[in-house]
């Protein structure tokens, strides 16, 4: 695919200046830059060793081993397949609600990763990262109460198409208690990474009425991105990357490895501070 990647900086062309990558050490990551994605002043933020390499390393020992099993995204919708544990929002959707179904996986989700990984336990690492960048903790975003799941264990080995993700868009704006998110940032931290390939894109640019033609299953045709500004990350173990999700997203194809993050959306509402759903 023909990429327009960050032009040089002083190009004439040089594009939106604030459509660039942040990458920031663990430690120095903080609120400001979590503020910079919501105010749309930086693309993505990656965020280098947010979990340690024993965390990653105990926690893939324990996948390798088939602690929790892998089921996969709804194949009628999500081609190339993807792998995850743990329910995601966008397949269970009845009309402007999820399905009974999703609130006793949600459960059971829980109380499983409790189970299998323990004090192991990526989400909750990354949520701690979260939590000392933004000074309080991220909320499980609720519906008449109840926490929607957060945390999904996710396996992109063979791509994923370019796609946006919109709650908002899928659900209407009364899903959460809090309001519609006014900014939904997706959140990955990986737990183990492949050699080659899966890089992430990020276009500057969002879903138009418009391009509906361009559908194609759950994403959409790489000709609704042409010409647009993109920016190309590649993390490693143990990094994290944050970018608004709205914006058209893609991820390359990986090979020589399992590419396994732990993924969540954060989103950020008049009546709410950050809440996080998967
Ligand atoms: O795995 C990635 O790099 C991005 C995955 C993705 O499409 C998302 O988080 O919405």
């Amino acid at each position: 695919m023909q990429v327009n990647t960050d032009p040089a900086p002083g190009s004439l062309h040089g594009g939106d200046e604030y459509f660039r990558t942040r990458f920031v050490e663990a430690d120095r990551f903080d609120r400001g830059d979590i503020c910079a994605l919501l105010s749309g002043t930086v693309a993505a933020v990656g965020i280098r060793r947010l979990l340690s390499p024993l965390l990653c390393a105990e926690a893939m020992a324990r996948l390798d081993a088939g602690a929790l099993a892998l089921d996969s995204y709804d194949r009628r919708r999500v081609h190339p397949p993807v792998a995850r544990f743990g329910p995601a929002l966008n397949d269970f959707r009845e009309g402007d609600r999820p399905a009974a179904a999703y609130w006793t996986q949600a459960r059971r989700a829980r109380q499983v990763r409790r189970a299998a990984l323990g004090r192991v336990d990526p989400f909750g690492a990354a949520v701690a990262g979260l939590t000392r960048a933004w000074g309080r903790p991220p909320a499980p975003a609720r519906n008449q109460g109840r926490p929607f799941f957060a945390g999904t264990l996710r396996e992109i080995n063979d791509g994923a198409l370019v796609h946006c993700d919109d709650v908002l868009r899928e659900y209407g704006p009364h899903l959460f208690d809090g309001g519609p998110p006014i900014a939904q940032l997706a959140f990955n931290a990986w737990i183990s990474t492949a050699p080659e390939g899966g890089t992430t894109r990020v276009w500057r640019r969002r879903w138009r009425p418009g391009d509906a033609p361009l559908r194609k299953g759950y994403g959409f045709d790489e000709r609704v991105v042409a010409g647009e500004q993109c920016v190309e990350v590649a993390m490693g173990r143990g990094d994290a990357l944050l970018f608004d999700s709205r914006n058209f997203h893609a991820v390359d194809p990986s090979t020589g490895g399992r590419r396994l993050a732990v993924a969540f959306f954060l989103g950020f509402g008049c009546r709410s501070d950050l809440v996080m759903w998967s």
